[in-house]
């Protein structure tokens, strides 16, 4: 029993593992990491950047594959345990609104989230540079591409897994087309998932916080609890070597999510294994989903591990929310008053 509630549901099946007494931090690895390694399925030599949902009696995931071309795309897979993963050996198939065959040139860093009842995949998509695609399924058979949701530039879009005050809400950092060297998140509103408006600022990259300095992007589907929209995100930090890759965790008003509640000063994971360390792009730990018990307050996270594998971390509702507003700061961006 946990302390602070997950407004959600029950989820015993769920991948776990308890934390190990020399863990330093909040949140722990899981010991088999990483859970997918290089060349998944033929053609594919990497997957990273992935998101999962629990779907009949299991688990079902939009997966991040780079295809030996070099080009990204969106392929569907499935689990008993969260863990183990078979996929589709074709890309997702998406259709138009008129039903007629629709490939985005390429597809990355998809995030899956169930509003109501249909599941919504929100990828970086080619819209005369990068931009947030847009897609829904409800059976995970038939998926109908909509409306690119905003204009170019903007890579990481998170939508809340309920509408707020009748409307879906959507996080997104507008940036340019490359590497993009800043960025902040924002939040927009639509009643019905084609017009979008009421764009709020929501969080500043941290000013005094150096591993999120250069720039921040929503993560993995905020979590409601009972102190607010949990959620995990990325902060980068710029080096003589690169961009440097770590997770952060902040909570955000339950019924205003451009307020920031509580942000964590500290990251809560930043690349420290070989997995993280090494890869197609060295230190780059990017969460993007997250699974949770609403009954223990369990939460698993899934992270693209320098952008060449999937790595799981665990945590509990208490442990990160009682970590976060242990080591809050205030950026002086709470909340974001008059500055709209
Ligand atoms: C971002 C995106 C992510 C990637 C990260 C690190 O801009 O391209 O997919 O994980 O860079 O390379």
């Amino acid at each position: 029993m946990s302390n602070v509630k997950i407004f959600g549901e029950s989820m015993a099946n769920m991948p776990w593992q308890e934390k190990p007494a020399d863990a330093i931090g909040p949140v722990w690895r899981y010991s088999e990491n990483p859970i997918i390694d290089r060349n998944p399925l033929p053609g594919v030599a990497r997957i990273f950047n992935s998101a999962v949902v629990p779907w009949e009696d299991g688990f079902i995931g939009v997966f991040r594959g780079e295809q030996i071309n070099g080009v990204p795309h969106i392929y569907l897979g499935r689990s008993k345990d969260g863990i183990h993963w078979t996929y589709d050996t074709e890309k997702i198939p998406f259709v138009n609104e008129k039903g007629e065959p629709f490939m985005p040139r390429y597809a990355y860093d998809p995030r899956l989230v169930k509003v109501e009842d249909t599941y919504y995949i929100i990828w970086c998509t080619d819209f005369y540079g990068a931009a947030l695609g847009l897609a829904k399924t409800t059976d995970f058979k038939t998926f109908i591409r909509l409306d690119n949701p905003f204009l170019p530039f903007n890579r990481n879009g998170v939508l809340f897994p309920r509408k707020l005050n009748g409307n879906f809400a959507l996080l997104s950092r507008p940036s340019d087309s490359g590497h993009t060297p800043f960025g902040d998140v924002f939040i927009s509103e639509s009643p019905d998932m084609v017009y979008w408006g009421k764009h709020r600022h929501v969080m500043t990259r941290g000013y005094n916080q150096w591993w999120q300095s250069l720039k921040i992007g929503g993560g993995a589907a905020p979590i409601e609890t009972s102190e607010g929209w949990l959620l995990f995100y990325h902060g980068v930090t710029g080096t003589c070597n690169g961009y440097v890759y770590s997770m952060g965790a902040c909570i955000l008003d339950k019924d205003e999510p451009s307020k920031v509640k509580y942000r964590s000063e500290n990251f809560i994971l930043t690349p420290e294994t070989w997995y993280e360390e090494r890869g197609f792009v060295a230190n780059v730990i990017f969460p993007v989903s997250t699974l949770c018990d609403a009954d223990t307050g369990r939460i698993a996270i899934y992270y693209g591990a320098a952008d060449s594998y999937v790595g799981l971390a665990f945590t509990t509702v208490d442990e990160i929310v009682g970590y976060v507003k242990a080591n809050h700061v205030d950026n002086g961006d709470d909340g974001q008053i008059g500055i709209m």
